[in-house]
């Protein structure tokens, strides 16, 4: 998620006690014992509506700088962004920041959701959000600009010369389906788009979903209001017939980062002053000043604006899971049909849930503490 919910913001900001959670005194565990064997890195596949830096480009730039993660891939998929201009996106990011690790593949996903319900037109957009209860002020993500022919067309668009010869794969979904048999149980899915690519996936294959490891979401709001609308959080509202499709898959783990924890991490004036210090690369530093929300910190002189992180935690929990303090289960669905519930993700026990429901983990507290440290670090090493 990016570049949304102004309006539950500046309410945030003007009345909400943030609640700290203490770093307490997290055991360290004692020191590794001699020949230790080195664990071997965390494969992962980053599924992406891309943008540049917060959210989603800094979220892959953890992944691929962190020594304990092997990210394999990364695929884009339409939501804030189209896929190609995601792509575009991404190989520029690539391209500035530092790293010691082979570039992932990249492949483009779907460029268009399922959303056979409501439609995507971008009138018909704009008229759900009016209709129920629009919390970001018409954002529509994507469909907000025209969907560029090609990934370089989109670099030739946002950066005004020509795209890199880099190696890019068309078939998004193809990739996926191949890396779960090529590394069965292995893989973490981070998902941090719409869910379009992993539905599309299991529908090709249905053996795919129980040959991941974990997939890790970005999305959904489970005992909180939305943020597209009232009732729906953007990945979902962007395509619901593909997010039924994907929480029945029969991932062995599933794991949520929804707005239920999300709404608690604030990025207040101190830590966007905080993270803008901590970015040393001089690209990424004119990417972050140009970006939407620093324009908007920069302009608020009475400090009372602030703004989220989505994405950036769940590649910090894929990085270090001890960074959740809390979860809860519940068996999960999400409502496919048009109407003020479209796009709805909903929590059910287990002896009331709908046949083909599963179970997920639904985080909802990180420590805070830790979090905001482990993402300024991070920031100087790009
Ligand atoms: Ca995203």
């Amino acid at each position: 998620m990016t570049n949304n919910i102004l309006k539950r913001t500046l309410s945030f900001a003007c009345g909400m006690l943030i609640s700290m959670v203490c770093a307490g005194t997290a055991a360290a565990a004692e020191a590794p014992a001699m020949n230790t064997p080195a664990k071997a890195p965390v494969k992962v596949i980053l599924d992406t509506d891309m943008v540049e830096l917060f959210d989603d480009g800094i979220a892959m730039m953890m992944l691929q700088n962190d020594p304990g993660i092997d990210l394999l891939g990364v695929v884009t998929v339409t939501g804030n962004s189209w896929a190609n201009d995601g792509m575009a996106y991404l190989v520029k990011q690539l391209s500035v920041m530092k790293t010691q690790k082979p570039q992932p593949v990249l492949a483009i996903g779907e460029q268009y959701p399922d959303r056979r319900g409501g439609g995507f037109g971008r009138d018909i957009l704009k008229k759900e959000l009016a209709s129920y209860g629009d919390v970001m002020e018409g954002y529509i993500g994507a469909q907000e600009t025209d969907n560029p022919k090609s990934w370089k067309d989109a670099y030739k668009k946002h950066y005004g010369v020509s795209a890199p010869d880099v190696k890019i794969r068309e078939d998004g979904v193809n990739y996926l389906i191949e890396m779960a048999h090529k590394y069965p149980h292995q893989i973490k899915l981070v998902a941090i788009g719409p869910t379009t690519n992993i539905a599309r996936a299991v529908q090709k294959d249905p053996e795919v979903a129980a040959l991941f490891d974990e997939v890790i979401y970005m999305g959904g709001a489970f005992w909180v209001k939305g943020n597209a609308h009232e009732n729906a959080e953007f990945n979902i509202w962007l395509d619901p017939e593909s997010t039924r499709v994907a929480y029945r898959a029969p991932f062995d783990n599933q794991t949520f980062v929804a707005l239920d924890v999300t709404d608690k991490t604030i990025m207040d004036h101190d830590r966007f002053n905080k993270i803008r210090s901590h970015i040393k690369n001089p690209e990424l530093l004119k990417m972050f000043n140009e970006s939407f929300f620093a324009k908007r910190f920069d302009a608020d002189k009475d400090g009372k604006f602030s703004w989220f992180v989505w994405d950036v935690i769940a590649a910090a929990i894929t990085i270090d899971p001890s960074l959740i303090l809390s979860t809860r289960h519940a068996y999960i669905d999400c409502v496919d049909q048009p109407g003020a519930s479209y796009g709805r993700t909903v929590p059910y026990m287990k002896d009331e849930a709908p046949e083909g429901a599963r179970s997920a983990s639904i985080v909802q507290e990180i420590d805070q503490d830790r979090f905001w440290k482990m993402l300024y670090s991070y920031l100087e090493k790009f």
